[in-house]
């Protein structure tokens, strides 16, 4: 069995990650190299690329640039477009909807030529609550509908992210974004789980892993305090035993805050991943 691979979010998205004052778009592509050096050198497979302004990336430089170090794109994260230019799917008013549509329809288009995945995170938005919360669940849905045929049409995938309660009303637990896939008949939408969401909202990061193994195509990883795994109480080992039990193919594609700072962040994660999965290989030999 083939190891699992591992990834990083090259952002400034959360104050965090790789290459602060990256992405302020377009992204410098002299910064991008730093970053993509930084990876490469630390032992990942993959980055996973946040994006703001998906229209102003060159896809052709960016690729030969991630090729040139080894890197594999993962998936493009979506969740500036919503802190930065307050881009929703739920949004009440249709023009600041298909704004979003137009901005994810290049993101699939980036996705295509990268070869990797679409995130939908924060992006969903978030309601008034009360009578809004449903109403804003209905056109997160339709805009789901129509990023899945478009998606389909180009070959991409689009994940799918439980995000927790406080920070949106809208698709908190795995249960509710895979019964959001099949009662929406999507075919081109899977999930990206993230355990610092799972630690909050699950009854066990295990058990939901194997309920949704079908679905599951990327996860994001953090400890429980959202800094590198490693730094808090989250069970690694044995949730890439389960991610091996299930045979997952995804990446573990670390979400973490920048912390104790952002090059050990960066160096720790991989090097505390890459242990607990040799230690895992041994195991199961
Ligand atoms: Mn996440």
């Amino acid at each position: 069995m083939e190891a699992l691979k591992i990834g990083i979010v090259v952002s400034d998205a959360m104050g965090c990650l790789v290459s602060p004052g990256l992405s302020k778009a377009p992204v410098r592509y002299k910064e991008l190299e730093k970053a993509f050096n930084l990876c490469a050198k630390s032992g990942y497979d993959g980055v996973e690329l946040f994006v703001d302004k998906p229209e102003n990336l060159d896809a052709t430089k960016i690729l030969a640039l991630a090729q040139s170090h080894h890197l594999e794109i993962t998936a493009l994260g979506t969740g500036p477009m919503y802190a930065r230019r307050g881009l929703s799917l739920s949004a009440e008013d249709s023009s600041t909807r298909s704004k979003t549509l137009s901005a994810l329809r290049h993101c699939i288009s980036l996705a295509e030529s990268f070869g990797s995945l679409l995130t939908i995170g924060s992006i969903r938005g978030k309601s008034r609550g009360g009578d809004s919360r449903l109403k804003a669940l209905k056109r997160v849905g339709e805009g789901l509908g129509i990023l899945d045929e478009w998606a389909s049409h180009q070959g991409v995938k689009v994940l799918l992210e439980p995000i927790n309660r406080y920070e949106t009303d809208l698709i908190n637990t795995a249960d509710h974004a895979l019964s959001m896939i099949k009662n929406l008949s999507l075919t081109s939408t899977g999930l990206l789980l993230d355990t610092f969401h799972m630690n909050i909202e699950e009854r066990s990061i295990s058990d939901s892993i194997r309920k949704c193994k079908r679905s599951l195509l990327h996860l994001h990883v953090a400890d429980s305090n959202r800094w590198p795994p490693g730094y808090g109480h989250l069970d690694f080992q044995q949730i890439i035993q389960t991610l091996r039990a299930v045979n997952y193919e995804g990446y573990l594609s670390s979400e973490s805050l920048a912390k104790p700072d952002r090059v050990t962040a960066v160096k720790m994660t991989a090097t505390y991943l890459r242990g607990l999965i040799k230690k895992s290989l041994v195991q199961t030999e």
